[in-house]
């Protein structure tokens, strides 16, 4: 089953976001099966945004990251990778159509509330990157069959 991994970026959680944001995915039908609230270090944020490493953005991004907690997930489902960049919209907030999560709640790009992994092969490494194997649950939720032909 598809895989993606979600964080909620700390702007997210210090404006109290993270009930909103969860409460989409799990009314879209995606299923939780990875959660954690936790302080990123440097080394993880800096491998996570491996791929932007010479941007001009890079450091500031590496610093707000690391400022303050994120909410970190694994989500699952049939599409959940793209499903869910759709659902985050735009990376500039200001462009992401309104409906989006940052098109809702974000006017700025480096405050934009939200990671998604950006294809299911970089989910695959986003997900090994922050969460240990037993830290997932594989369930099935009792209301698939209501949601899933
Ligand atoms: P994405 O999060 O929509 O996949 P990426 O291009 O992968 O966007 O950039 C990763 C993150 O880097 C963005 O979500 C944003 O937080 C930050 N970022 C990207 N471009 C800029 C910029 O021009 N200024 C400040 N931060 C940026
Ligand atoms: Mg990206």
């Amino acid at each position: 089953m598809e895989r993606t991994f979600l964080a909620i970026k700390p702007d997210g959680v210090q404006r109290g976001l993270v009930g909103e944001i969860i409460g989409r995915f799990e009314a879209k039908g995606f299923t939780l099966v990875g959660l954690k609230l936790m302080s990123v270090s440097r080394e993880l944020a800096e491998a996570h945004y491996d791929v932007h490493r010479e941007r001009p953005f890079f450091p500031g991004l590496v610093e707000f990251i690391i400022s303050s907690p994120v909410i970190a997930m694994v989500w699952e489902g049939d599409g959940v990778v793209a499903s869910a960049r759709k659902m985050i919209g735009a990376t500039n907030p200001l462009t992401s159509e309104p409906g989006t999560i940052r098109g809702d709640f974000a006017v700025n790009v480096g405050r934009n509330i939200i990671h998604g992994s950006d294809a299911i092969e970089t989910a695959q490494r986003e997900i090994k990157l922050w969460f240990k194997d037993e830290e997932l649950v594989s369930w099935q939720p009792s209301l698939t069959s209501w949601i899933i032909e």
